[in-house]
């Protein structure tokens, strides 16, 4: 076979395997995906069937959903205490102005590190220009802001957004662990994060062996958990129950895939908001057609 020939016999037979690629995915991926997501998300199935629509995606995914935007003022600080400023962007562009209050506040902000340390939870004030502002504390490395509120008029978002720190970058590996030390105070973290269900999860408090019992209100409730999916951080939804002052803070939380989770609790006593860190990992519970 001369040289040209076998260069278009060649040529040919990618032109062949390349549509027939192109016809197997175009066919059979709508037969793959709907079970897939029947059972990856379980009672979820229904709300998520249509992958094309971003708003099914866990929360802090995106900086923008359903024409918000979250708009960071600077994506780079340099470490230590920073001002950060940003602007909640309408449908229409300008700055969001109208708020539902959620757990006491307009607006949640959460800065976290990519590696899930340095986690903080503060409460931005609103400038009479609609812009945001609060302190929060880097150290180098890249960081996760996410910003959690509801539009008046409009279901509850969360937007995130990168900001750099430079620096050299400390990097802190995190354990899998469901008790966390924090001033004294130890904190448990009870019952499995289970995919495709509500998982009840339990967080109780004690100081050196004796039961808090006098947790104080901390936005509406005795304590505050964010739940956050290590790798891309997925920010996901944990609801309160209602609970007594302690020392069982009950929640109920919704875990979109198996994975390793950080979870951080919020809580106040003595008049002192403390943070407790969890990270655990998320199964496929009772779903185990495989
Ligand atoms: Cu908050």
């Amino acid at each position: 076979m001369s040289t040209p020939t076998r260069l278009a016999v060649f040529a040919g037979g990618l032109v062949v395997a390349f549509a027939t690629a192109w016809g197997v995915g175009s066919f059979v991926d709508p037969l793959l995906d709907e079970p897939l997501a029947a059972h990856d998300m379980g009672e979820d199935a229904g709300a998520v069937e249509d992958h094309a629509q971003a708003t099914h995606l866990p929360g802090g995914l995106m900086v923008s959903q359903d024409g918000y935007a979250l708009a960071l003022e600077e994506n780079t600080l340099s470490p230590g205490r920073r001002s950060i400023a940003f602007t909640i962007t309408d449908p229409e562009g300008e700055p969001l102005s109208a708020y539902e209050t959620e757990h006491e506040k307009e607006l949640h902000l959460i800065a976290v590190r990519r590696d899930g340390s340095g986690f903080q939870h503060v409460h931005p004030t609103r400038g009479a220009d609609e812009q945001w502002r609060t302190d929060v504390h880097l150290t180098p490395g890249s960081w996760r802001i996410f910003a959690d509120f509801t539009p008046a008029g409009h279901e509850g978002l969360t937007l995130g957004a990168d900001v750099i720190v430079p620096g050299r970058v400390t990097t802190v590996p995190a354990i899998r662990t469901s008790t966390s030390t924090v001033d004294g105070y130890t904190v448990m973290l009870t019952g499995d994060l289970s995919v495709g269900t509500s998982s009840d999860l339990t967080v109780t408090v004690t100081r050196d062996g004796v039961p808090i019992t006098d947790l104080e209100p901390y936005l509406g409730a005795y304590g505050h958990l964010v739940a956050l999916r290590a790798g891309d951080l997925a920010y996901l939804h944990v609801h309160p129950e209602e609970s007594g002052p302690g020392p069982d803070v009950p929640f109920v939380a919704e875990v979109p895939s198996a994975g390793d989770f950080h979870l951080y609790f919020d809580f106040q006593h003595d008049g002192v908001v403390r943070t407790a860190e969890f990270f655990v990992a998320a199964g496929e519970g009772e779903h185990d057609e495989h």
